[in-house]
């Protein structure tokens, strides 16, 4: 069921390309053989797309600009040369790379030469991390395949098209929004285009361990349940699953699907934000292994509370938007990532939410190592196009990518669906059928989404949205003190949940520009920003059936709707830190109350 749910949602990839026995997306691809493709790559500015659409909007039949045409004779001109062309950084946003593109929506072409050994019984892959918004891509002239969707990595097999010198890989991508995309034409964020994550070859043997999940079974803290997925013709050789400092080594037989399972019991050090431990595991067959890092713990809602390992948890959140530290566009190193991630522990924070689209792998799986809970989510976001059926597919795809990616991470615990959705039946068939699919792809970890609250009375906030009766866990946003009434209105407010279920605060915060200072009562202010969140932290302590809060946001972040000059500066300025990297005032109000929760304050109910 789960394998075919799966295959079915990234049914996409069987027919990108012609090889017989095509992959779902390759497990842990920092772990395997791989040639980067990064650094500089060719690059043309296609604002009309007519290097892929002629005068009477028809697409070219050799695939435009793909086709990589030179002229034949002195006599024939072609329009357009990628040898002669500028070059953009691989990966990177093309927004912050030259100062004419911060605002371009639209088409830009790819081209990267390259060379490649070639080895007898290999198959080579080319991988995306992703590529916003929508990717085209060929090589040495054939088009491979075409992938939707911003944030999520795919490949394509090039096994029988690659040659040992002289390859050329073009990729065409579009950042253009669309209402009926994913997300839709208004987001809070800034739509950064390009090829924003790496590029690699992955080199595996002809048959290969194409998936595998090595995790906790569903409420046990001792058992493992391991599947593993071989490719190729001898998918069904034995497969050894191991973890030898734990002692395991077991050995299993692929069906003629090349799919194996196995559960078993295995004395483990459990993962926790106090005790990040990590187990090397790795998984072999005669022709191939492959190893990595990963964790173990398990995660619950027992009624209103969220159990991690048995313990109830009160999460201590802050959203980081994948925007760079310091020098802004967007995330993608290792180096960004480990200053996000550590500035949110300085906060004193045990969770970090990764709003509102997966971010690059870096950031789950040093959350991982550092020991940080995770909240993934995908782009379902504000006006989403409820009726159409393309939608909710493409969102479905966008889903089962991130938890195809991210499911051996011990540090995600949530799948959250959506944000900010108005309420309506659409919506609501929409919402529920992406829960319903979260929940088969992946039965142990707990799904929510980002809901918005209504009022029973003025002082009242009732959580009872529909959608809560298919979540695990309900959240709410909330802008009281901002968009929502005066910051005194927070004292006067009060919280119901209609749910017997777990319960967080999914965002609350307020505008500052680091180093305007006032009072309290002035906007833009410093002091304003943590008066709203003192009113805010007492209130959280009025709610019993909390289980954690996430302040929005971590950082200052690029956003077209924030023109404001000598404010915004097409800033959203709700970070606590600025986009300089200094903290505000608010910080230190939210450290020392995470600080105080984490000392051991009253758990919630
Ligand atoms: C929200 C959205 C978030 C925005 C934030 C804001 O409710 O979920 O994407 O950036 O408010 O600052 O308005």
């Amino acid at each position: 069921m789960r394998i075919i749910g799966l295959l079915a949602a990234v049914g996409w990839l069987a027919s990108a390309s012609s090889a017989a026995e095509q992959p779902a997306l390759i497990q842990n691809v920092p772990g395997r053989q791989t040639i980067d493709l990064n650094g500089a790559w060719r690059a043309i500015v296609d604002p009309y797309e007519a290097g892929y659409l002629d005068y009477r909007y028809r697409p070219y039949a050799d695939g435009g600009m793909g086709a990589n045409k030179k002229p034949k004779s002195p006599g024939e001109f072609v329009e357009y040369d990628f040898d002669t062309a500028g070059e953009l950084m691989v990966p990177g946003d093309w927004n912050t790379q030259r100062p004419e593109l911060l605002f371009y929506e639209g088409t830009i072409w790819y081209k990267k030469d390259f060379d490649c050994t070639r080895k007898p019984g290999r198959r080579q892959f080319v991988w995306f991390g992703a590529a916003n918004y929508r990717a085209m891509v060929f090589l040495n002239g054939t088009k491979l395949g075409e992938h939707v969707g911003g944030f999520t990595p795919f490949q394509f097999e090039i096994t029988n098209l690659v040659r040992e010198k002289g390859n050329f890989l073009i990729v065409k991508v579009d950042n253009q929004r669309q209402r009926e995309g994913v997300p839709t034409l208004m987001t809070d964020w800034w739509n950064y285009g390009g090829l924003t994550r790496g590029v690699k070859l992955v080199d595996v043997p002809e048959t290969f361990v194409e998936d595998y999940s090595v995790q906790l079974a569903k409420g046990s803290q001792s058992r493992i349940a391991a599947w593993v997925r071989l490719n190729g013709p001898g998918k069904q050789q034995p497969v050894k699953v191991s973890i030898p400092e734990a002692g395991v080594s077991k050995n299993l037989v692929p069906d003629s699907n090349g799919y194996a399972q196995l559960t078993f019991d295995a004395r483990l050090a459990l993962w926790s934000p106090e005790t990040p431990k990590l187990y090397e595991i790795a998984i072999e067959t005669g022709t191939d292994r492959v190893a990595e890092r990963i964790g173990f713990r398990s995660i619950e809602a027992s009624g209103r509370t969220i159990l991690l390992n048995g313990r109830p948890l009160r999460l201590r959140g802050v959203s980081i938007h994948a925007e760079a530290p310091i020098h802004s566009g967007r995330v993608f190193s290792e180096a960004d990532a480990t200053t996000l991630l550590q500035w949110a522990k300085d906060l004193g924070c045990n969770f970090v939410r990764l709003p509102h689209f997966p971010h690059d792998e870096v950031m789950t799986r040093l959350a991982d190592q550092m020991g940080l809970l995770v909240w993934s989510e995908i782009p379902v976001y504000w006006a989403i196009a409820w009726e159409s059926p393309e939608t909710l597919r493409n969102a479905r795809q966008q889903l089962a990518e991130m938890i195809a990616r991210d499911k051996n991470r011990s540090s995600v615990i949530l799948w959250s669906v959506a944000n900010e959705t108005p309420q309506s039946e659409p919506r609501l068939r929409f919402l529920a059928a992406l829960a319903a699919a979260a929940h088969e792809l992946d039965p142990t970890r707990l799904v929510t989404a980002a809901l918005e609250t209504h009022r029973i009375d003025p002082n009242t906030i009732m959580v009872d949205d529909p959608l809560g009766q298919y979540l695990d866990v309900v959240s709410c946003n909330e802008y009281i003190g901002w968009y929502d009434g005066p910051p005194e209105k927070i004292d006067r407010t009060a919280w119901k949940t209609a749910y017997d279920k777990p319960f967080l605060i999914s965002e609350f915060g307020a505008d500052a520009q680091a180093g305007r200072h006032g009072d309290s009562g002035t906007v833009w202010t410093e002091e304003f920003q943590a008066d709203v969140y003192r009113r805010q932290i007492a209130m959280f302590q009025r709610i019993p059936f909390l289980s954690g809060t996430i302040a929005w946001v971590l950082v200052d972040f690029r956003s077209p709707r924030r023109p404001l000059a000598g404010i915004q500066d097409f800033f959203n300025r709700k970070g606590l830190y600025s986009d300089r990297g200094e903290r505000k005032a608010a910080f230190y109000v939210l450290r020392d109350y995470y600080h105080f929760l984490a000392a051991g304050a009253p758990q919630p109910e």
